[in-house]
């Protein structure tokens, strides 16, 4: 359903403080949206804050440069943040698991609740919904939003709606991505944004132990099933061999897929307190999730995870027999 731009400038131009929040585990996308949404409200003459469930990844550190989006439980209590002020709105979800802490604030607050958001799943959180399921970021809906209320964006804020919109696009190559996406990013550069300096802060700040790890990662790859299914794996010896952390794997299993004629993916991930870390990918009818759901685990038909204990030629076999049987 397309939104209702005029309602969204009624409820902005009739309210005066806002608090923005987005999901736990923050992307880009969130982070990016609600620095852009701050500085279209603030230029509105409107009080703000951003306050979010989990503090931002040091990866992403870039994208707030002067560091005011804040963290409940850390920078703010829950019961602090229940009143004084008039609009809470919820941008990149709506769903209850993913506003983790924050969802007490937007079940305990008296003040009007709005979601603005891309995701076709969500549950009722009791706001009025600004959705756009065709949307390829929440960050589009953002600089919709700002020509709506009639601001021009500054080069910082253009920089954190253009990596916004960038990383939930793939890089604008995913199939979401239109003539509209690169219309709206011609945009946000004519506003300043700096496409070579935000791919170098995304993509091109990681550390050598990250990067010796993944040529460890590579090097294992094996193929089986005609190539149809890769897998790989990652050993506790190797973080202290290469330097590397255990959130330096969160990508690996993606240069799997990047072989030609594979279909499926799986790595297995030693964590330095024992057991493995199970991620599995389809690009065929295998459902990860029911794979995945064998070994308690969860997640989609195309990506999920699982965790298991044992030794690493038992937990190797297991996994893989049972992804051989599910594309069979
Ligand atoms: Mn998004």
């Amino acid at each position: 359903m397309p939104i209702d731009w005029n309602q969204f400038t009624e409820i902005v131009n009739a309210h005066q403080s806002f608090v923005l929040t987005c999901h736990i585990r923050p992307d880009c996308d969130c982070l990016g949206s609600a620095l852009g949404m701050a500085y279209v409200l603030e230029t509105l003459g409107k009080e703000v804050r951003i306050v979010t469930g989990d503090p931002t990844p040091p990866n992403l550190s870039f994208i707030d440069p002067g560091d005011v989006i804040q963290v409940i439980g850390q920078d703010v209590r829950v019961d602090e943040l229940l009143d004084g002020f008039d609009v809470l709105m919820v941008l990149d979800t709506s769903s209850w698991a993913q506003l983790g802490p924050m969802g007490d604030v937007v079940r305990g607050t008296k003040a009007m609740k709005i979601v603005l958001d891309h995701h076709r799943i969500g549950d009722d959180i009791g706001a009025i919904e600004f959705k756009d399921t065709t949307a390829e970021a929440t960050g589009t809906l953002i600089a919709r939003a700002a020509k709506h209320l009639g601001v021009s964006l500054t080069a910082e804020a253009s920089k954190a709606v253009f990596a916004a919109i960038a990383t939930d696009t793939g890089w604008f190559r995913f199939p979401s991505t239109t003539s509209e996406t690169y219309q709206v990013a011609a945009a946000l550069v004519d506003s300043g944004a700096d496409p070579a300096g935000i791919y170098a802060d995304l993509y091109e700040r990681d550390t050598l132990g990250r990067v010796r790890l993944r040529g460890v990662i590579l090097n294992r790859l094996t193929t089986e099933l005609e190539g149809r299914l890769i897998h790989t794996y990652v050993l506790r010896g190797d973080f202290e061999e290469t330097g590397a952390i255990p959130s330096d794997t969160e990508d690996a299993i993606n240069y799997a897929l990047a072989v030609a004629g594979t279909e499926a993916a799986v790595i297995l991930i030693e964590q330095p307190t024992g057991g493995f870390k199970i991620s599995f990918r389809s690009r065929c009818k295998m459902d990860s999730s029911q794979v995945a759901a064998q070994f308690g685990g969860g997640g989609h038909k195309a990506a999920a995870g699982a965790f298991v204990e044992g030794p690493f030629d038992q937990v190797q076999q297991d996994i893989l027999d049972a992804v051989r049987k599910a594309m069979a």
